[in-house]
């Protein structure tokens, strides 16, 4: 018996290519995305030049789906001064506060990938916040409330090839968006034959709802052909997001189209952004496809959530709000590293 479809591609997909962009580029691809001042959809995307090393440029579209209009200069350039962007900036996630855009993306140092934030209000103009986190990290998003007096980081050291530690999604804290500290696992990868066995990593940044934080995350499996990149779901308590209350067992969209299977990095879905319609229900969730374009599927909130009762990565069936057991720190040896 299939599944029932969880996610709906959008027929205009791929939204964005290299071929719609104003100048010559590689590829464009794991955008942020956000509702913009003026209330149309923005996309903050990833752009790389044909030297390899990656800007951001702005999309816009009344619908979020259709008639972009692409800005026709970067709007955000590496400074590759010889500090943390040597080569280049990638994967932004946007976090809307108040009229401020905080975006947490991935600097790419001479050092290594690490995470980097920077502000905007209107998509022209910048002010970077610095590196918060330091090589090798990527895959940072921002939650858009403070528990207490202090800001949340989810973010994911980058696996280390000689301890065959993988690669675990992190939840750290600070009291001004610089100093970041108290850091622990929240969502680790998983081991063995699973999906998500190799790595995982935010997708757009946490959704408030209801029953609490809403997550996409992605997740690595190795195969003899390279890597396959899948997404998952989980849900975080409100109060207290260090606490899992589930975690989608299956994968919930992967690659599966001619254009997310074929490109720079074959069979890869990556999402970065994502928009809440006014139902409060229906998102759109925008990703990267293949590290070559950019497209849109739209899921609902409702949807995930009895997806993650029904196929809990514990294995047992339990209500949402009751905490799981997945929420358990892995063991060394659970992770696969070499003891
Ligand atoms: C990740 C990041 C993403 C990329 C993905 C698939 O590690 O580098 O930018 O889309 O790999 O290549």
């Amino acid at each position: 018996m299939s599944r029932p479809v969880l996610f709906e591609r959008h027929v205009a997909n791929p939204i964005l290519t290299a071929s719609d962009w104003p100048y010559p580029v590689n590829t464009v691809f794991n955008p942020g995305a956000t509702v913009g001042p003026d209330g149309e959809t923005v996309l903050l995307v990833r752009v790389e030049d044909r030297s390899g090393v990656s800007h951001f440029g702005v999309a816009r579209s009344q619908d979020g789906y259709t008639r972009w209009k692409i800005e026709p200069e970067p709007v955000f350039t590496p400074e590759r001064d010889g500090t943390h962007e040597t080569w280049g900036v990638e994967d932004p996630r946007i976090t809307k506060v108040g009229d401020r855009y905080l975006i947490a993306y991935t600097a790419f140092s001479s050092g290594g990938p690490l995470v980097a934030l920077a502000e905007t209000r209107d998509f022209r103009t910048f002010e970077r916040l610095g590196p918060v986190m330091v090589p090798e990290d990527k895959d940072a998003a921002l939650f858009p409330t403070k528990f207490g007096d202090r800001w949340a980081l989810i973010h994911r050291p980058v696996i280390s090839p000689a301890t065959r530690v993988v690669g675990h999604i992190w939840l750290s804290y600070s009291p001004d968006l610089l100093h970041w500290g108290e850091h622990r696992v929240v969502i680790p990868a998983r081991s063995g034959a699973h999906w998500d066995a190799e790595k995982v990593g935010i997708g757009p940044p946490p959704l408030e709802i209801p029953e609490g934080w809403l997550v996409l995350f992605h997740g690595v499996k190795v195969t003899a052909a390279g890597g396959v990149y899948r997404v998952g779901t989980a849900l975080l308590d409100r109060n207290d997001p260090l606490r899992l209350l589930g975690r989608s067992d299956e994968w919930v969209f992967g690659p599966l189209t001619e254009y997310e299977r074929s490109g720079d990095v074959p069979d890869v879905v990556f999402p970065t952004g994502w928009i809440l319609e006014d139902d409060g229900d229906t998102l759109r969730v925008y990703y990267g496809a293949a590290d070559t374009c950019v497209a849109v599927a739209t899921t609902r909130v409702s949807t995930l959530l009895e997806h993650m009762a029904e196929t809990c990565a514990c294995g047992t069936r339990h209500e949402l709000d009751d905490g799981c057991p997945c929420t358990v720190e892995p063991k060394a040896s659970q992770s696969g590293s070499v003891t």
